[in-house]
Parts: structure tokens; C-alpha cells; sequence
């Protein structure tokens, strides 16, 4: 009998004890991404595993029936840590109150469409949502922008929540920083977790620079600068570089789809580091904004540079030696990334 009360105890402190559930909005929710994410941040992936969820899925109205179908499956799926979820295509639903904001869903690019038409039409979009989080997110909410062109989608939403700081906004280039390692790692024939501190600097496009200068290979009980592992100079200033540039396409070309999975696990991957932190002596990459401070890259720029992260604020990695070689990457990739602005600023004055 005692036993039993005892047990009885227990369970009602372990209840009352329970965290209150945060609130996580996904746009782009009936996509491909969304359906390879949704599952691993319902079941603990991102947030942890004591930290219920609510999950509100936010689409265009077209795709409302599909929400539903993703909605019965996430119920299905019988998850303890998801207490509700939401499905709407309104963004005032979409953000209210919300606590992490991943933002996949964009306009794609259709056949015949001029660069400047798909920024126009996706300025229109971010600048639609970040008014929405201006107005209803908290203020303390960390936003990831996925949907392309991410660095540039991601500089407008946080242009237009000016009373969000722009440090809670960020956009994903870890798709192609995990891309980076497990091509060292496969080359070097180790696992990837054995491969810290590769970066991406600048633009999630092909004019990123995938760099291993300051990267190391845990291997023979030792690390290792990847130089001296891979024993390849030709390889690592040319087709390492090429092969992450590319690789979206390479996926396309193969699957006759974009990378989903891959892009789904990077997301987990960004959003748990924002919210836990990296590990000690470790960096990863990220679109955060530049303050024309760091390594001459202009300011107003959501700018993919090596970060560090504690208490949910991330700090740019300094002092790292750059050579003429990187330095020549770095600012073209930037170049890129400032016309792409100063168009995106006209369209959002209009
Ligand atoms: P899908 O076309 O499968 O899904 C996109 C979803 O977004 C659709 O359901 C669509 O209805 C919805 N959507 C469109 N406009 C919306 C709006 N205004 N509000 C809410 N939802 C809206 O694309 P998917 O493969 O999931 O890719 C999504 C985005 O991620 C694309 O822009 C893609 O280019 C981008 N990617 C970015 C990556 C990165 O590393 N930053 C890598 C993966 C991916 O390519």
C-alpha cells in the first residue's frame, strides 16, 4: 500500500513538474521538408525531450486539405510531447505567441521566371511574416528562415519586426556545413562527428564558400588540421568546394526533388544548437547578421559566418587567419549577397 502511494507521489510531482508546452511554428507545412521535420521536432529532436510542443502548421489556403492529412498523421504518430496541433493559413494565427519560428514555405522558382520577379514575390511573402511576428510573436522568439533565397527572405522578415531583435534571426546553412563535413569525413574514411569546425561563409547559393582552413580530424586518437588529413590541396581548393556549391543540384538531378531529408535533419541540427548551444571548443554555421565588423564583410547582411552559441545568443568566432584564397571567396559570395539586398530593399519601400 505504501509502495503505492509512494509510486502514486511520484507520478503526480513528475506531472506538476512538467514544463509548459512551447509554441513552434512551421511555414511551408504541407512541403517536403515540413513532412520529413515535423516528426523529429514533435518527438523531442529540437527542444528536448521534456519540453511539450505545440505545433502550429502554417500553409497557403490551397493546401489546407493537405495540412489535415498531416495533421492525422503527426496525431498518429501518438507523440507524449506534442500536446496540439494547429493548422491554419492565416498568419496572425500562424505567429501568435509563438516561441521558435521556422520559416520553410517560399515561392519557388517556375519556368521562365526572371530572378527579380521570384525576390519580388518573395519579398512580398517575408515581409508579410515578419510584420505578422512584429505583431504577434514574443518577443524572445528565435526565427529560422529555410525558404530560398533564405539569407535575403531572412534579412527582410527581420527588417519588418523591427521591435524583434535581429540577433533571434537567423538563416540555415547547415545543410551545407553537414554537406562539408561528410565529404571530409568520407574522404578521410571517418565518421562524420569525427570532422569540427568546417565553415560556410556567405549566401546559401553556389557562390557559398565551403572552407576547411580552420577545420580538424579527429583521427588515430588525435586531431588533425584537415589539410594534413586529407593530403589533397588540389582536391580540397577545387572539388570539395564544387561538389558542396552543387550539390543541391546533384540531389535534384537524381531524385527529380530537392534535398529534404538532409534539409529537414540540417533544421534540427540549427534550431537544437540555438537552443542548447555548441559544444565547447566547437563552431557551426549560420546566416546571422553582419555588423560590418567581422572579417570585412559589409553590414545589413544576413551573412553565413562560423558561430558559437551559449544561453541561446550566438557570437561570431573571430580572429580566424584568412589568405588570399578565402579572402577572395568571402567577398564575392558577399558581393552577391549585397545586390541581392539592395534589390529586395527596392521592392520592400514599394
Ligand atoms: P515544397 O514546394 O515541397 O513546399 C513548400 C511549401 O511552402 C508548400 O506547401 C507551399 O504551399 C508553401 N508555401 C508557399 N508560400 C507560402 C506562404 N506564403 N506561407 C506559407 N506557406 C507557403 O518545398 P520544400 O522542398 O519543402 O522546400 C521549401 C523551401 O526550402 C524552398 O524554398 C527551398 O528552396 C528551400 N531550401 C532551403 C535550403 C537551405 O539550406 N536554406 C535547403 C533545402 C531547400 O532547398
Amino acid at each position: 500500500m505504501l509502495t503505492l502511494l509512494a509510486s502514486m507521489y511520484l507520478v503526480t510531482q513528475a506531472l506538476s513538474s512538467q514544463a509548459e508546452p512551447i509554441r513552434v511554428v512551421v511555414t511551408g507545412a504541407a512541403g517536403q521538408i515540413a513532412y520529413s521535420l515535423l516528426y523529429g521536432i514533435a518527438r523531442g529532436d529540437v527542444f528536448g525531450k521534456d519540453q511539450p510542443i505545440v505545433l502550429v502548421l502554417l500553409d497557403i489556403p490551397p493546401m489546407l486539405p493537405v495540412l489535415d492529412g498531416v495533421v492525422m498523421e503527426l496525431q498518429d504518430c501518438a507523440l507524449p510531447l506534442l500536446r496540439d496541433v494547429i493548422p491554419t493559413d492565416k498568419v496572425e494565427v500562424g505567429f501568435k505567441d509563438v516561441d521558435a519560428a521556422i520559416l520553410v514555405g517560399s515561392m519557388p522558382r517556375k519556368e521562365g521566371m526572371e530572378r527579380k520577379d521570384l525576390l519580388k514575390a518573395n519579398v512580398a511573402i517575408f515581409k508579410t511574416q515578419g510584420g505578422a511576428l512584429e505583431k504577434h510573436a514574443k518577443k524572445t522568439v528565435k526565427v529560422l528562415v529555410v525558404g530560398n533565397p533564405a539569407n535575403t527572405n531572412c534579412l527582410i522578415a527581420s527588417k519588418s519586426a523591427p521591435s524583434i531583435p535581429k540577433e533571434n534571426f537567423s538563416c540555415l546553412t547547415r545543410l551545407d556545413h553537414n554537406r562539408a563535413s561528410a565529404q571530409v569525413a568520407m574522404r578521410c574514411s571517418v565518421s562524420s562527428d569525427k570532422v569540427k569546425n568546417v565553415i560556410i561563409w556567405g549566401n546559401h547559393s553556389s557562390t557559398q564558400y565551403p572552407d576547411v582552413h580552420h577545420a580538424k580530424v579527429n583521427a588515430h586518437g588525435g586531431e588533425v588540421p584537415v589539410y594534413d588529413a586529407v593530403k589533397d590541396d588540389a582536391w580540397l581548393h577545387a572539388g570539395f568546394i564544387s561538389t558542396v556549391q552543387q550539390r543541391g543540384g546533384a540531389v535534384i538531378k537524381a531524385r527529380k526533388l530537392s534535398s529534404a531529408m538532409s534539409a529537414a535533419k540540417a533544421i534540427c541540427d540549427h534550431m537544437r544548437d540555438i537552443w542548447f548551444g555548441t559544444k565547447e571548443g566547437e563552431f557551426v554555421s549560420m546566416g546571422v547578421s553582419s555588423s560590418g565588423n567581422a572579417y570585412g564583410i559589409p553590414e545589413d547582411l544576413i551573412y553565413s559566418f562560423p558561430v558559437q552559441i551559449k544561453n541561446k545568443s550566438w557570437k561570431i568566432v573571430g580572429g580566424l587567419p584568412i589568405n588570399d584564397f578565402s579572402r577572395a571567396k568571402m567577398a564575392a559570395t558577399a558581393e552577391e549577397l549585397v545586390e541581392e539586398r539592395d534589390t529586395a530593399v527596392e521592392f520592400l519601400s514599394q
